[in-house]
């Protein structure tokens, strides 16, 4: 139970393919207290079921791009926990268009919304939640490997992930004298919702079945897992770091 007692806020789950689903039920085999936001009352209706499932104490409507909402946010937290151990961040939007054919065709909304959602909503949540998390707090963000190399159809996605993982350092330097760490976790591929709007995914899922050198896509438990480690005093000495999960393909590819 290395999570015994801490409390996670928990941003991005849309379904239970979520890869914030997976870190959500992990940390409640460990022993953590959860909560949830969700983005409009589309994913509310889904999300109540799953936050019962996983024994969560209150959900909350963020929008991630809302200032006003993630103030009422930390308002709202504020009045149910006074305090928080681990704040997730598993957010990342950019237009269908966006994620095939060339990168060069990327418009400058659809570079500014990539961005805004998938990138700056962390700094954004990082600065408004900063009066409310402990020492020995941990912010945990999820990256992908099109941030470090190109990955087919990716575009201007890798662009924002590369921002989210130099975000990172940033922002475990400006947490550091805290004792708040600061993280990402670089997954490999998996099929979910955001996954969907990848064109030609599979292909991306079969080539590290082939090439990775556990030869196999990697799971939201494992994730999850990962995120225990980071989230818990287990990683006391881990910040401003990138952690790959991906069955070991960054390292031959
Ligand atoms: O292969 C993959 N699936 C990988 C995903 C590999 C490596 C990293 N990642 C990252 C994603 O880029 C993202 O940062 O993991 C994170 C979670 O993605 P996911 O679990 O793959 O996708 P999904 O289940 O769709 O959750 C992302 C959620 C949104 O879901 P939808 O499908 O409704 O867009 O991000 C949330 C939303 O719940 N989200 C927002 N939340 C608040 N404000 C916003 C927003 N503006 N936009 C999206």
């Amino acid at each position: 139970m290395i999570l015994e007692g801490k409390k996670a806020l928990v941003f991005g789950v849309a379904n239970d393919r979520s890869i914030a689903y997976g870190i959500s039920e992990s940390f409640k085999n460990n022993g953590a207290r959860l909560a949830f936001n969700y983005m409009g009352n589309a994913i509310k209706k889904r999300l109540e079921p799953i936050s019962e499932k996983l024994g969560g104490e209150f959900i909350f409507q963020c929008d991630v791009t809302s200032d006003e909402q993630i103030a009422e946010s930390v308002k709202l937290v504020k009045e149910k926990w006074g305090t928080i151990d681990v704040l997730v961040h598993s957010v990342a939007f950019a237009h269908k268009e966006d994620l095939q054919g060339r990168f060069i065709e990327t418009s400058r909304d659809g570079f500014l919304t990539a961005m805004n959602i998938s990138a700056y909503s962390l700094i954004a949540l990082c600065k408004a939640f900063e009066e409310v998390i402990n020492p020995n707090g941990s912010v945990i963000c999820m990256t992908y490997y099109g941030s470090q190399k190109v990955i087919p159809n990716y575009n201007v996605m890798g662009v924002a992930k590369a921002a989210l993982e130099s975000s990172v350092r940033y922002l475990a330097s400006d947490f550091g004298p805290k004792g708040v760490r600061v993280n990402a976790i670089s997954a490999g591929p998996i099929k979910t919702l955001s996954a969907s709007g990848i064109s030609d995914f599979r292909e991306i899922l079969n080539h590290i079945e082939t090439h990775a050198p556990l030869r196999r896509n990697v799971t939201t438990a494992e994730v999850g897992n990962t995120a225990s480690y980071l989230a818990s005093d287990m990683s006391s000495a881990v910040t401003g770091d990138i952690i790959y999960v991906d069955c070991g393909f960054q390292s031959v590819g």
